[in-house]
């Protein structure tokens, strides 16, 4: 099997991961994302099978502006993988700016929404797929998680209430929840603190891009009949701890 995936936030991380395994595989790929410069590396890399959209997902015209204008040989949208999300703060409140929170809305549930909202009658149209990234901490709270928990919690509930209202028009719909995974993620939320970076990351073993890459490609090709609701994973090193208890 083969088509056309549209992939949110291609110049880095899952996202890049991501656009490799379905090109590699035969796919067209629209890998979309606010860095022209690393769609043109990619171009070059994957070669005419790719085709780079630089837009920012919470700009909704820039977004639906770039759907419109796809050329040729790529507007026929199959599966959409919305990847395009960030964390930004790793405090606790009240340690933690109301400007990342609402940054962080406006990328992983607003703009999320947004292009989804755009393709899904391409999507019915054509029986296609939504791959959602969500993440752990869309169940398992922890501290410094607050808003982008919430948002990951959204892009879960947003997944399933997506199967129930696409029942019998054959789209299926699937929420990835990754654990620690080895990427720029982590410098983004640390403000590109190096250091932090490689404490959180040092001998942990973490996922790599490629891992959660493979799972999406893998949950796209299942044959027809089959939807993967939701997939939870973690690094075997990382898994939960005891419930905090404040005492006097
Ligand atoms: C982030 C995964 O484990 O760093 O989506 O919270 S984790």
């Amino acid at each position: 099997m083969s088509g056309t995936v549209l992939i949110t936030g291609t110049t880095s991380g899952f996202g890049a991961a991501a656009a490799r395994r379905f090109a590699g595989a035969g796919w067209k790929v629209v890998g979309t994302g606010r860095r022209q410069e690393r769609l043109d590396e990619m171009r070059k890399e994957l070669g005419d099978c790719f085709h780079g959209a630089a837009f920012d997902v919470t700009d909704e015209a820039a977004t639906i502006a770039a759907i419109e204008a796809l050329p040729a040989g790529f507007g026929e949208i199959d599966v959409l993988v919305n990847n395009a999300g960030l964390a930004l703060g790793t405090k606790p409140v009240p340690a933690t700016k109301l400007s990342d929170w609402k940054t962080m809305i406006e990328t992983n549930v607003t703009g999320l929404v947004t292009i989804t909202h755009h393709l899904i009658p391409k999507l019915i149209e054509r029986r296609g797929v939504i791959v959602n990234l969500s993440s752990v901490a869309s169940t398992w709270p922890y501290p410094g998680g607050n808003v982008y928990g919430g948002t990951k919690a959204f892009v879960r509930q947003f997944s399933l209430g997506l199967r129930s209202d696409l029942h019998g028009k054959g789209v299926r719909v699937t929420s990835i929840e990754p654990g620690l995974c080895e990427s720029e993620f982590t410098l983004v939320r640390t403000g590109g603190d190096k250091e932090a970076y490689d404490k959180l990351y040092g001998g942990a073993h973490a996922l790599q891009p490629e891992d959660i890459a493979e799972t999406v490609f893998w949950v796209a090709t299942q044959p027809p009949h089959v939807n993967v609701n939701a997939l939870e994973i973690m690094p075997v090193t990382q898994s939960w701890a005891p419930f905090q208890v404040a005492r006097d």
